[in-house]
């Protein structure tokens, strides 16, 4: 079950729970229907509809395409109730509903008392009049929202309409991708998505307080004084109206006061992942009026830290950085899509998954992209807790809306809920105007003026009107990718704003083209790959599980996706012996795509100061540009992102292209190769950067050292090789280079470095020798030596799910890798061993 919302700021006499946790009975049908199913609330109709054994799961297989009858229909949801007569006694009784998707009539006892059509708002409204003594009946229905978008705004279509196959979706304040995206299944829900209640008390009560923080600069490496401002607001302002503050951090108070400006005693400051720790406090606000009759209380917790994006005109153009209290810091994430196509199934744990897994590839930051929802309170208190830096957008996606006054108005409402009820968020680091609504219409908003002044109205007017109004220090950005232009070349993200770079994916171009543009922050670039055969088997029946097979086409969504996919493959691989080496080759890609995109970014800090890629996780199982499966499975792509995330990493940069054809290569002589260290922890590092050339055949061939002085937040060009005789005398096929970082003694960054697609690679046909022991309880170690070198090796346990510290990595002749790794706790040593296979990159087309 979600969480509740908790838009409601104040903490009423009573409440009375109209969830079916609560003990509430649900029914609903179909209006055409007569017979009335049990329902779930929170829930959606087509959970309840699988609950009720009416459809069959509508992951599996190609169910999705017999399922889109229930986005046509009315749906009606009934529950009664009893109402205490001391409940009804009361002066003020509302009916708040968190989240109703999204056509609603809202009907107490037979009376209308309100209607809806916005999936993001929040709704209380006055039930007294409704309510009576003893048993009372709720209906909501909710009408077809396809219907609903037949019917409104039907002066209004979109110039470009994306991945909707029906089209028309923006004229509905409703989550976008439910309507079918390049990763994600149509399914057009409806109902009761969030929590419902009663909340009854004194007609006065305390609605929000707005959280201001105030930094006096520091003092030799100390914080400076941190004075919070709370500006508390009532629902009928009272002059009388007193206040009671109490500060806590860990359980321990910290602060009580009657005043609304104070300083906090021995503040410690909240850091982004990898930069500090993460200290939260407990804010309590209790209002009373005149009489001493109380008015409710607000409760949040807080992080004290400053927020800027740094926007200054520098050598390049204009700085596109976060600074987090004072500190600029390299942004290092991905794009967060809603973690379940029925968002209302997700809870506090299956959050946690994803983002603790974000952490843990070294990222401090997830974008909210702008085509799900405004996620519940479990995202952004787990956020708040790991350290990671949230960019939200505004739920606007790919085409334009319309601006007329109705739209606006619910934009308006909707966006002063939501700036509310998150800008006290110690992670909140960016509102967003939407998703690439400038970048895929262009044309039209330079040559159109009605789609240009409706554009600027929701962007340049509403959304940062809202900002300004209820948060006052979060910075707002119009778009996703903008560079103060409806142009839209890359030469301007070279120069200001962030970038979605998709040249290499969509057009196809090579890998290292990312390298031959320095833009600012790059917020989107991504590659697709397949999910593993484990998770495929989540939906797809044995004999269907070829890729190009209707159920496995089904579970990809992007139109090009299959050819796209086996593009790049060839481009990088061998032809694989088999399909499960296909699917794994592809995971390979993604994670090398990644790694040249984000090293890259990396390397050109500070002018680029973010590499943000698309996409974190899957809404189902599905072929995407995920780094975690639907099922939690960690892809390749997201070991190597703990690689090239690493807060100290070594890169190296081989001069050049792509070396696509056989021809081209054998040419050419260029053998230069920079080594760069890059390095965002807070301290200084004394390091060591060190290189050694390997012929394949297992000879090394020379090898060289040199210490690094890491500076926090530095980029810096350590070596430059130049390998051409190596080349010239060996080949390129035959030679590898190990280039790695070491601090204090230890391997910190390490990587194996080619000069020739790995496909012509001579690899010698060889396997690692793999040890496994038992540590403790669910956790093992895995010891891998090889005595030839062995690239990408990847070791699975079957169906059994497990975490590692590393996998998918390059071994070196002689050297051998300890990994830690987590599997359920119940696994005995036997059955682990049992299950254990391990492959390396000449065994995909090696028999
Ligand atoms: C983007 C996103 C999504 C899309 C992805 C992959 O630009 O904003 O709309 O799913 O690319 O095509």
């Amino acid at each position: 079950m979600p969480s509740p919302a908790t838009l409601s700021a104040s903490a009423p006499s009573s409440i009375l729970s109209l969830a079916s946790g609560a003990g509430v009975r649900w029914t609903f049908r179909d209006t055409t229907a007569r017979r009335w199913l049990p329902a779930t609330v929170p829930g959606c109709v087509h959970t309840d509809l699988l609950a009720a054994k009416r459809i069959p799961d509508p992951f599996h297989g190609t169910n999705e395409l017999d399922l889109q009858w229930i986005e046509e229909r009315t749906w009606e949801y009934r529950a009664t109730f009893n109402v205490a007569a001391a409940f009804l006694e009361q002066e003020r009784i509302e009916l708040c509903a968190d989240g109703l998707d999204t056509v609603a009539l809202v009907s107490l006892n037979g009376r209308r008392v309100a209607q809806t059509d916005n999936m993001f708002l929040a709704h209380r409204w006055d039930a007294k009049p409704f309510l009576r003594r003893g048993r009372n009946e709720l209906v909501i229905r909710f009408d077809s929202a396809m219907d609903y978008i037949r019917r409104h705004r039907t002066d209004f279509t979109a110039p470009f309409q994306n991945n909707d196959p029906v089209g028309n979706h923006e004229r509905i304040r409703k989550q976008a991708c439910q309507f079918g995206w390049d990763w994600g299944p149509r399914f057009v829900t409806a109902g009761i998505w969030r929590d419902l209640r009663l909340e009854a008390g004194p007609v006065n009560r305390l609605t929000h307080i707005r959280v201001a923080q105030h930094h006096a600069p520091a003092r030799r490496r100390r914080p400076g004084a941190v004075t919070l401002n709370l500006t508390p607001e009532l629902s009928a302002p009272d002059s009388t109206a007193t206040y009671w503050v109490t500060l806590s951090r860990d359980g321990r108070p910290v602060l009580e006061t009657t005043g609304l400006s104070f300083d906090v005693p021995d503040p410690q400051l909240w850091w982004p992942a990898g930069q500090g720790e993460q200290p939260l406090y407990d804010l309590t606000v209790t209002a009373r009026d005149g009489s001493g009759q109380s008015l409710g209380a607000w409760r949040r917790r807080i992080g004290l830290r400053t927020i800027e994006l740094d926007r200054s005109p520098d050598r390049w153009g204009e700085s596109f950085r976060f600074l987090v209290n004072g500190r600029a810091i390299f942004l290092k994430g991905a794009n967060w899509i809603p973690a379940h196509a029925f968002v209302t199934t997700l809870d506090r744990a299956a959050y946690a998954r994803d983002l603790e897994s974000a952490v843990a590839a070294h990222m401090n930051c997830v974008r909210v992209w702008g085509g799900g929802i405004y996620e519940s309170e479990d995202f952004y208190d787990l956020c708040d807790e790991l350290g990671l830096l949230v960019w939200q957008d505004f739920m606007f996606s790919c085409s334009l809306h319309p601006a007329d006054d109705a739209f606006i108005a619910s934009v308006r409402a909707e966006a002063d809920q939501q700036v509310r009820r998150l800008q006290h968020r110690a992670s909140l680091a960016l509102w967003c105007g939407n998703n690439e609504l400038v970048q895929l219409n262009g044309k039209a908003l330079r040559e159109d003026a009605a789609y240009r002044a409706g554009y600027e109205r929701l962007f340049h007017e509403t959304l940062p009107a809202a900002v300004s109004a209820h948060d006052g220090i979060t910075p707002y950005w119009p778009s996703s990718q903008w560079r103060g232009t409806y142009e839209g070349s890359h030469a301007l993200g070279e120069a200001r704003g962030d970038t979605h770079y998709w040249d290499v994916w969509h057009a196809r171009h090579p890998v290292k083209d990312y390298e031959k543009w320095a833009f600012r922050f790059c917020s989107e670039f991504g590659m697709q790959s397949y999910s593993s055969p484990q998770t495929n088997a989540t939906f797809c029946p044995p004999g269907e599980t070829n890729v190009f097979g209707p159920v496995m086409e089904n579970h990809q969504k992007n139109p090009a996706g299959n050819q796209i996919i086996l593009d790049y493959v060839s481009r990088r691989y061998r032809y694989p012996k088999s399909q499960d080496d296909l699917i794994w080759l592809s995971q390979l890609n993604q994670a090398y795509c990644m790694q040249v995109g984000v090293e890259h970014y990396r390397r050109t800090m500070p002018r680029c100061m973010g590499a943000i890629y698309w996409q974190l996780n899957d809404c189902w199982p599905v072929a995407s540009w995920s780094s975690i499966e639907f099922t939690g499975r960690w892809k390749a792509l997201h070991y190597a992102a703990r690689r090239f995330n690493a807060p100290a990493l070594i890169s190296a940069h081989v001069v050049g292209d792509e070396f696509q054809r056989i021809g081209n290569y054998r040419q050419s002589t260029v053998g230069r190769v920079h080594l760069h260290t890059v390095y965002d922890a807070p301290q200084p590092a004394a390091g060591e950067v060190s290189w050694e050339l390997w012929h394949l055949d297992g000879r090394r061939l020379a090898s060289d050292r040199k210490t690094a002085r890491l500076r926090p937040q530095t980029s810096v060009r350590q070596l430059s090789l130049d390998l051409t005789p190596d080349l010239q005398r060996h080949g390129r096929d035959h030679l590898v280079l190990r280039v790695a970082l070491a601090i204090e003694g230890a391997t910190v960054s390490e990587q194996a470095v080619f000069l020739t697609p790995p496909r012509f690679l001579a690899l010698p046909p060889a396997r690692a020798q793999v040890k496994l022991s038992r540590l403790k309880t669910g956790v093992f170690e895995l010891t891998a030596t090889a005595d030839h070198f062995l690239h990408a090796f990847t070791f699975e346990f079957g169906d059994l799910p497990f975490r590692a510290d590393d996998n998918g990595f390059d071994l070196f002749p002689g050297a051998s890798r300890t990994i830690r790794v987590t599997l359920p706790a119940d696994t005995a040593l036997a059955d682990a061993r049992a299950a254990l296979t391990h492959r390396s990159l000449v065994d995909s087309y090696v028999a």
